[in-house]
């Protein structure tokens, strides 16, 4: 059995959803509310099974169970265990190529906006709403444009050509997060277009926050 630890909102926690629904995968939930009473997270049972203070957390009790945080790490354990379908295209240029967009997304763009940097910037360095949410849209705006012009690669399809994968899985949540925020999204067509496509697909729409059991 896949257990997940998450969080309704979690973006990573969603790229993981994503990426075991494509693959099929059943999974158990279990819920990690970041918010209420300073943040589950925290909290010494958390802990002891994540000390990054983070979701997503994935336990494979058919695989010895060790807790496995980081999204993208357990995105490339399912891909490594359950390799079909698989979500990262065959050709060592191409999967390359995919995984460069995906971690422009993931480390370079999400890290900035997380909810303890957020945290950090308004209670430790007294940085008011109206500027911490031009922190996050500059962020999501430099990324967003990067992401823009390496999708001119996949015409007007999907990642793997007819189907979705950990690109997709990527893109999404930053997508949901930036419309979360407000973020102006016209400059970036081919993006929409490509969060449509996705949207339209169960896989998505059953790892969508509001689909989740704690969405609140
Ligand atoms: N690089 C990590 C990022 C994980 C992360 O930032 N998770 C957020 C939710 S999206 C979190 O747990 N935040 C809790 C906090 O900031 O206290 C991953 O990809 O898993």
């Amino acid at each position: 059995m896949l257990t997940l630890y998450g969080y309704w909102r979690s973006s990573a926690a969603y790229r993981v959803r994503i990426a075991l629904n494509l693959k099929g995968l059943a999974y158990r939930q279990v819920p990690v509310h970041l918010v209420r009473d300073g943040g589950e997270q925290h909290g010494e049972a958390y802990q002891a099974l994540n000390p990054q203070g983070l979701v997503p957390l994935l336990v494979d009790e058919e695989n010895g169970g060790a807790p496995i945080a980081q999204s993208l790490a357990i995105i490339e354990y399912l891909e490594e265990i359950f390799p079909v379908p698989a979500i990262l295209p065959a050709d060592p240029v191409e999967r390359a190529q995919v995984r460069a967009l995906a971690l422009h997304l993931a480390c370079d763009v999400h890290p900035l906006n997380n909810l303890r940097v957020l945290q950090y910037l308004g209670r430790e360095l007294g940085v008011d709403d109206a500027a911490k949410n031009a922190w996050y849209r500059h962020w999501v705006a430099a990324g967003l444009a990067a992401v823009e012009q390496g999708l001119a690669a996949y015409g007007d399809t999907f990642s793997l050509g007819t189907r979705p994968g950990y690109l997709e899985a990527c893109l999404i949540p930053q997508v949901y997060n930036a419309r979360r925020f407000d973020c102006d999204l016209d400059a970036y067509p081919r993006i929409l277009a490509l969060t449509a496509r996705c949207e339209a697909l169960e896989a998505f729409r059953h790892a969508a926050p509001d689909a989740q059991p704690d969405a609140q």
